[in-house]
């Protein structure tokens, strides 16, 4: 059987009065005794949904989940973060078909780390020295453009460019602010043109709507997941859509999370009307990624730091391993790619408090290996969930698509 599946879970207090219809059930609870006036008519059944996760009990566990009268068999591949895997989610038609709707939809190309003017260049210089040495100019790039350079690549920059005018492999801040930033820019513009992999994302996308195109098979899919996750409904119809992507030949994406975290004072993504151009937060509560093909080489899911027993960003990033194309076997937790196969996974802590969503889970950190041979296309579906309830149970806010 599986775990949590309630759409809603209806306060105790109300359940128990009002239910069974005899006041003074819950005197324990010291909130229905028989003469304090609560109507235990209908009425007052008051419904808060809350939010559920799955319970993967411990690693290595296989359940029976029972979805849409087809038993399918989840297992535990990791608890911190809980990461579960479905094989078999889909069917292979339902895979083909998937991305046909895409290709109908016409795919187009992610644009996630060309290196504009608007990029806001950090400066890593982590000991502090104001020089900056080959690593911290390679982390300096990594953090600010997604662009991923070795040694010799950045060697390369700074004699075309003529800015290592003491050829120390240092940068200083003379040297540094003796470069129009401009210049930078076209040269990372045009390397990364001719060497696609030391991009962050290397791939082509297209959002399927259930609700809009009215697909018999894609309904049964997204009824499928709606019955897996358990969570209120209107949660799934609000924000109904799949994300496919197709990754080519070097495709990858690096190491990152999926949702923001609340401490950003920004606004949910999924709050905002389509094309505001406001600064805002993903807040994704859930991710559900499915591999729609048979990847001929690479392509897994990799979580480098799960099971950790700390995270330390700061050392992480200092290592490199946020590059899933170089690094991808030293993640603690490699998922490969399968056709049909559904891993899952949750980005926020619940808050036990609110009965709501909590903060990021830091350990969800994940990236897409490279794929060595062959195309990989897989389907996201990201359970939006903000740290407003209101908003997010409210059917009238409705993100205004276009
Ligand atoms: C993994 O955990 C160890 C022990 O707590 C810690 O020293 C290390 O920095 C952690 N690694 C990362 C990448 O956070
Ligand atoms: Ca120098």
């Amino acid at each position: 059987m599986a775990k949590g599946v309630f759409h809603v879970i209806v306060h105790a207090t109300a359940l128990l009065c009002c239910t069974v219809g005899i006041c003074g059930e819950t005197e324990e609870l010291g909130t229905c005794a028989k003469d304090d006036g609560v109507d235990c008519g209908s009425q007052s059944l008051e419904v808060t949904p809350v939010i559920t996760k799955l319970d993967g009990v411990e690693v290595g566990h296989v359940q029976d989940v029972i979805l849409g009268g087809k038993t399918h068999q989840m297992t535990t591949l990791s608890m911190k973060p809980q990461v579960l895997e479905i094989k078999h989610f889909l069917t292979d038609e339902e895979c083909d078909h998937m991305i046909r709707l895409a290709e109908k939809d016409g795919m187009f190309d992610s644009v996630t780390n060309t290196p504009t003017k608007s990029t806001n260049v950090k400066i890593m210089d982590m000991n502090r020295d104001t020089v900056l040495n080959l690593r911290e100019f390679i982390l300096t790039i990594e953090n600010s453009f997604d662009i991923y350079l070795d040694e010799d690549d950045m060697l390369k920059m700074y004699s075309d460019l003529g800015m290592d005018t003491n050829s120390d492999t240092d940068i200083s801040r003379e040297e540094l602010h003796s470069q129009d930033p401009k210049s930078v820019i076209d040269w990372l513009t045009e390397y990364v043109a001719k060497r696609p992999h030391k991009k962050s994302r290397m791939s082509r996308q297209a959002w399927l709507y259930p609700s809009k195109i009215r697909d018999k098979v894609l309904d049964e899919i997204q009824e499928r997941v709606i019955s897996l996750v358990g969570l209120p409904r209107i949660l799934m119809d609000k924000n109904d859509e799949f994300q496919v992507v197709q990754y080519g030949p070097k495709g990858h994406y690096h190491a990152h999370w999926d949702s923001g975290s609340w401490t950003e004072s920004y606004p949910c993504c999924h709050h905002l009307k389509t094309g505001s151009g406001q600064r805002c937060k993903s807040c994704r509560f859930m991710t559900v990624l499915l591999y729609l093909n048979e990847v001929e080489g690479g392509g897994a899911t990799a979580f480098p730091i799960a099971n950790n027993e700390t995270f330390d960003e700061h050392s992480f990033r200092m290592s490199g391993k946020i590059n899933l194309h170089r690094h991808c076997e030293d993640a603690n937790l490699v998922v490969p790619a399968e056709k049909g196969k559904a891993i899952i996974w949750y980005n926020h802590h619940l808050d036990p408090t609110t009965g709501w969503v909590g903060e990021l889970d830091s350990f969800t950190l994940h990236g897409g290996c490279g794929v060595t041979s062959g195309h990989k296309w897989i389907a996201n579906k990201w359970i939006l969930v903000s740290d407003d309830r209101d908003k997010d149970l409210d059917p009238n806010f409705r993100p205004n698509r276009t």
